[in-house]
């Protein structure tokens, strides 16, 4: 889409520019003239994984133990537990710590747990059956709920973090859960932005963006009845993407039947393409953004899912963020736009079960 009023020398595709994040008021540099080829076409294989289905060193197996002598329930579906070295403690004091102007602080609580998608060790979110990955929507519904309801707990974050090169300690598919009396600074920057549109334009800023990014049509990867996934304009990782209801809804707990089926299926086609791109377990963070639970009224906030992964360039080539992102602002080369048709090139057979041809193996 050619911008209004932009300079008739500008081109989207060719001019460095800068785009902002609407959800959290950030800029990141975009470079297009640096990938005068979009698509350099390495594909570096990685070692074919050989995990068993059972590892009996696993912590997160059925019946395995864990760090300080607990065990795992023989468990058949997901399992939840409470994370043995938990980073926030849920009896605590709240309040400001501050040591003067200069020292400021606060004391912090929460619960934080880790959630077993699967009793399978050798699996991950796009190889388990549609209805596997169902009840791990369920389960986040179930411990927002649960968490949420406390009277401590005003924020519940709940993430996944994917792989050796996101510092994983585990393959065994899991995620966690880290509740807290804080909103966390990534989501109070969200929810301060999508406030201040709301007060504007009496209409939340996500629903209004996924219509635009619908009439768009070049940053959209998979859609289906109730979700959309999207390259975000102002994506920051290369193949960054944004997961949105289209429906406003404000957290994952009012979800309705449907829409839980429906993302399920959502989630196991785009988390294939992932996988397909560079033909490896594709690393990330993602985690979900919904309204805090401390009571007050969220009608601005849009639930959504961020997917970060840092690959860049095959399954070797990671983006670092380090010299001018560190000190001025994030930058990238290959566009969103470019990104999401990269994306959308790629097969929803799993690159694992693609036949081979006669002869190869
Ligand atoms: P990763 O998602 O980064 O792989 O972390 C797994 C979590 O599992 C981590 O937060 C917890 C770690 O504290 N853990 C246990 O709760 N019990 C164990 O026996 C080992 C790891
Ligand atoms: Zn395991």
């Amino acid at each position: 889409m050619q911008p209004i009023n932009a300079p008739l020398n500008f081109d989207p595709n060719e001019t460095p520019h800068r785009r902002r994040n609407l959800l959290t008021g950030e800029w990141v540099i975009v470079s297009p003239h640096r990938t005068k080829r979009p698509w350099q076409g390495q594909v570096e294989r990685t070692p074919p994984d050989n995990r068993p289905a059972y590892d009996p060193q696993c912590y997160l197996c059925p019946g395995n133990a864990r760090a300080g002598g607990k065990h795992n329930p023989p468990y058949t579906g997901t399992f939840v537990f409470d994370n043995d070295f938990a980073a926030l403690l849920p009896d605590g004091p709240t309040g400001d710590v501050s040591q003067g102007e200069f020292f400021q602080a606060q004391a912090e609580t929460g619960i934080c747990r880790v959630i077993c998608f699967s009793p399978q060790h050798n699996l991950t979110l796009p190889e388990m059956a549609v209805p596997e990955i169902r009840r791990v929507v369920d389960v986040w519904a179930e411990q927002i709920e649960d968490l949420g309801r406390r009277p401590n707990v005003n924020y519940v974050q709940l993430f996944e973090n994917k792989g050796a090169a996101m510092g994983s300690s585990n393959p065994h598919p899991h995620g966690q859960i880290w509740s807290s009396y804080h909103i966390p600074q990534e989501p109070a920057k969200e929810d301060a932005h999508q406030q201040a549109y709301f007060a504007t334009h009496n209409s939340p800023l996500l629903i209004d963006y996924l219509a635009a990014e619908l009439v768009a049509q070049e940053r959209i990867v998979v859609e289906n009845a109730h979700w959309v996934a999207v390259v975000p304009y102002w994506a920051v990782w290369p193949f960054e993407l944004l997961v949105l209801p289209r429906r406003h809804v404000t957290q994952l707990p009012d979800l309705t039947d449907a829409e839980r089926d429906s993302l399920a299926e959502l989630f196991k086609r785009l988390l294939t393409r992932y996988d397909n791109l560079f033909e490896t377990s594709f690393p990330y963070s993602m985690g979900w953004h919904g309204q805090p639970t401390d009571g007050a009224s969220y009608a601005h906030w849009q639930l959504h899912a961020h997917f970060y992964p840092p690959l860049l360039r095959s399954a070797t080539v990671k983006k670092f963020m380090v010299g001018y992102e560190m000190l001025g602002n994030p930058q990238r080369d290959i566009t969103a736009e470019q990104a999401a048709a990269r994306l959308r090139e790629q097969s929803e057979v799993h690159y694992k079960n693609r036949a081979l041809p006669i002869g190869e193996s």
